[in-house]
């Protein structure tokens, strides 16, 4: 018997007084306010355990095909609200806590959001199970439940500086552990031939293990009924794993290697573009795919399944290279340990995979050194070869004795050092390879992997990103997505399409008055949370200028303080009066990779800009430029509804698709956006009247860096970019010390990879377009209007959808 949600408030405070009660040990007068915030959380994730029960059943009684999604990363940001959402339960538990002398607003900003991701990709995994249980596909979400999830971000001195972030200390009411249901999961050792029927086959003679340990989380679909599951993999020592060392009388050594196997799943790597090529990481990286193989093998198939049949129950979508160690792991389980023939097990392999890449840069892209490999994985990386002999020897029958077309293929690469190509591999186990918006797709299959697209017709594929209209727009836009709901019915929330119907409301004066008042009142609400934050205070009127993204070069964080130098210095030179300029809130929110030196030191920059053009007099308080510290989803949450201008500036070509850009779109920004990425997409829709484009297109770029890009050549020809430049080189944000951001200066005028001082002119002139624009308030409110209806497509429904028509072919579960 299973608890059935209370469709009362008497029932809700029952429920909650006896979870203090009986979860916490504590009794109402008592009770902390984290026994309160955890029996409440309690009491809502016990009315989705019936529902969720129920499904899982079901999903293994249809025996129908599903979806393993395998992701290193799940941002999922806070799941309170989120489960109130999807039990109805939202009035309920607020009256029920008011009864309680509660104020649940209290208790939901006591939820630390579990950060298990570093930004887009992590993101859009979470925006992805969102859809699948609102949209009852059958599938399952695996990954790793770090201990500590991305770092918190403090500054000192303007300077970014990591906390670790201890999610978990206060206890995490949204999960349920299964130590008992723990697998094995092996390292290391070597291989050895053996003798079979006359055949010689190869073995794993593995040196040590871990235990892996299930931690269930439900993942509720949005008023369909539905919950499916995101399990993520604890590692824990494993007993034999200690004995052996205990046994030799070692117990300090005991406790060494303990913490050794325990260090697996105990941080998130921070890093979101340039792999390291560190062990623990390829630890963590089989650890969880092995485990989550294993798995689905085990429980989602019935006893006796034949396996020659896996292509009609499962697709393992790879969510980028990190979880790619998944193919040579599931070959050695079809042959080592179930006895298939090597070319049946391919057969399968090909079938049961589908890789999403979500990079260009080449430095993105993850290698692992045969050396380590070897060590660590010694029958995989057998496998790998076998499975490169065979695929070069198909290459080579087509092609011919080609041997820099084969040596360009090759999944091993030779130098700087012999590795192991992970996007080749998945591109040749995949049975499709998908970029992540319609440019990123098209330069992946012309410029980084061109001979597989030769090889392989039809292959590659595009699905472009989206998000989930549940938590972007229903939970943190509560006021828009009630006039959406007057205006056009309620629909909408699993429907994003049907936004169509506001392009009339958008010619509606008092529609547009409603959502002025929407967004100002939006403001309001971002100003209470910064003021109460940071201490920030957002003037009134100010438009809101909003850059939150990861910190990295290719995402031009430079070019934006560029922007706002020459905005302060116009001003400071006397060329343009204070008065005359429109007032402008900045805000930036961005994390760097801790090793990240560039990167940290721009934020050091905008920093030192803001303390700079916040306080001098000369500016009347017309600039303001604000970096609340540690961006996450719950910040995000607040600062995307509160938006006017939405910064999409990566160089054109870099930016596979972002998706904070659709998040701002359906929440009325107008974009100022290069051609990149998803930008593309979402002026196409929304039209170039609506749309601040600027900057060189991708072949413009290719073209510039041919000819021989010389960034000096663009300082010397632009006055305002000069004056820009040499306003920072002179040490005015830095007390006068001309050395603390030479380097930038240096880079950008020497070197500037990502061509920012190509793209700032045109970029300035845009921005001068925003300023006249938005002096017609009533013009603008009309294209953010217009922005939200025309932005129906970027929900991650439809990506989903995509998925299942190009990639999946599983039909939902109805
Ligand atoms: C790899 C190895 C070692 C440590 C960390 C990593 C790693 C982790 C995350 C590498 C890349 C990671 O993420 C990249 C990412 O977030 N890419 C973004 O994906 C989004 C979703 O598709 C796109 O919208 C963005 O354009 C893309 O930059």
């Amino acid at each position: 018997p299973v608890p059935t949600p209370p469709s009362t408030v008497d029932g809700f405070v029952k429920q909650f007084l006896e979870n203090l009660n009986l979860e916490r040990g504590v009794t109402l007068s008592t009770a902390s306010p984290n026994d309160r915030y955890i029996a409440l959380a309690t009491t809502v994730r016990d009315f989705l355990v019936a529902r969720w029960l129920e499904d899982i059943r079901r999903q293994k009684e249809a025996q129908a095909k599903g979806v393993c999604y395998l992701s290193a990363e799940y941002l999922l940001g806070r799941q309170l609200d989120n489960n109130l959402l999807a039990t109805r339960l939202t009035d309920i538990a607020t009256e029920a806590l008011a009864a309680c002398g509660i104020d649940i607003d209290e208790l939901r900003a006591l939820e630390v959001e579990p950060g298990l991701g570093n930004g887009g990709l992590g993101r859009l995994a979470a925006c992805f199970i969102d859809s699948l249980a609102t949209m009852s596909v059958p599938s399952i979400g695996y990954g790793i439940r770090y201990e500590y999830g991305i770092f918190r971000q403090t500054f000192v001195d303007g300077q970014q500086v990591e906390q670790p972030d201890a999610w978990l200390t206060l206890g995490s009411p949204w999960e349920f552990a299964h130590p008992e249901a723990a697998q094995t999961i092996s390292f290391g050792g070597y291989t050895e031939t053996f003798d079979e029927g006359g055949v010689t086959r190869s073995r794993w003679v593995p040196g040590w293990n871990v235990q892996a340990v299930p931690y269930n989380y439900m993942v509720s679909g949005y008023h369909n009924g539905r919950v499916n599951t995101l399990r993520l993999w604890r590692a824990v020592a494993t007993d034999a794993f200690d004995l052996r060392i205990f046994n030799s009388g070692d117990y300090e050594k005991a406790v060494r290697a303990q913490t050794y196997a325990e260090n697996i799943s105990k941080v998130l790597y921070p890093e979101d573009s340039t792999p390291q090529g560190k062990e623990l990481r390829l630890q963590q990286q089989y650890f969880f795919v092995a485990a989550s193989i294993r798995d689905f093998l085990d429980h989602m198939l019935t006893p006796g399944f034949d396996l020659s049949k896996l292509p009609d129950r499962v697709i393992f979508q790879l969510n980028d290279t990190h979880p790619v160690i998944a193919v040579p792991e599931f070959m050695r389980v079809l042959v080592d340990e179930e006895h298939m023939e090597w070319d049946a097990a391919w057969e399968i392999t090909q079938q049961c995979f589908a890789y999403t890449c979500h990079t260009l840069l080449p430095e993105a892209l993850e290698v692992w050194s045969v050396e380590l490999l070897g060590r660590l994985l010694p029958r995989h990386l057998e496998i790998i070869y076998r499975i490169n002999d065979e695929f070069l020897a198909a290459v080579r029958e087509r092609f011919g004795d080609d041997e820099m077309r084969i040596r360009n293929m090759s999944i091993i690469a030779e130098s700087p050092e012999r590795s192991v190509r992970m996007a080749y591999l998945a591109t040749v186990a995949g049975a499709k390879v998908n970029g992540v918006a319609e440019l990123h797709s098209q330069l992946l299959r012309e410029k980084v992997l061109p001979d597989f697209d030769e090889f392989y017709p039809g292959k590659f594929t595009n699905v472009t990103n989206g998000v989930t209209p549940r938590r972007f727009l229903r939970l943190a836009n509560p006021g828009l997505a009630g006039l959406i709901t007057d205006a056009l019915g309620a629909g909408w929330t699993v429907d994003l399409e049907r936004l169509r119907g506001l392009e009339s409301f958008a010619e509606d004066p008092e529609f547009r008055a409603r959502f002025a008042e929407v967004k100002a009142a939006n403001k309001r609400v971002l100003s209470d949370v910064l003021r109460a934050r940071d201490g920030f205070e957002v003037s009134d009127g100010h438009m809101l200028d909003v850059m939150v993204k990861r910190l990295h070069e290719y995402k031009r964080q430079m070019l934006k303080v560029l922007h706002i130098v020459t905005s302060y210095e116009r001003i400071v030179s006397g060329r343009v009066r204070a008065e005359d300029v429109q007032g402008r809130a900045f805000i930036f929110g961005a994390k760097a990779a801790p090793g990240y030196v560039m990167a940290k030191r721009i934020i050091h920059l905008i920093n030192a800009v803001g303390e700079v053009v916040n306080n001098d007099p000369r500016v009347e308080g017309r600039l303001q430029v604000l970096f609340p510290p540690n961006y996450n989803v719950t910040l995000a949450e607040r600062v995307i509804p509160a938006a006017d201008l939405s910064e999409q500036i990566s160089l054109a070509g870099k930016e596979a698709s972002g998706t904070g850009n659709m998040k701002f779109a359906l929440n009325g920004a107008l974009t100022i956006g290069t051609d990149d990425g998803a930008n593309v997409e979402i002026r196409e829709l929304v039209g170039d009247d609506n749309f601040f484009l600027f900057g060189m297109t991708e072949p413009e770029v290719e073209e510039l860096w041919t000819r021989g890009y010389k960034p000096a050549e663009f300082y010397q020809q632009d006055e305002d970019l000069r004056r820009a430049i040499d306003l920072i080189a002179s040490g005015a944000f830095s007390n006068g010390d001309r050395t603390v951001f030479e380097p930038i200066v240096s880079n950008l005028l020497y070197d500037d990879r990502f061509m920012v001082l190509a793209d700032y002119a045109s970029y300035i002139r845009a921005q001068d377009r925003v300023d006249a624009a938005y002096a017609d308030q009533d013009a603008w409110t009309k294209a953010a209007i217009l922005n939200i209806a025309r932005c129906g497509f970027f929900s991650s429904d439809r990506s989903i959808r995509d998925y299942i028509d190009r990639i999946w072919h599983t039909p939902p579960m109805l």
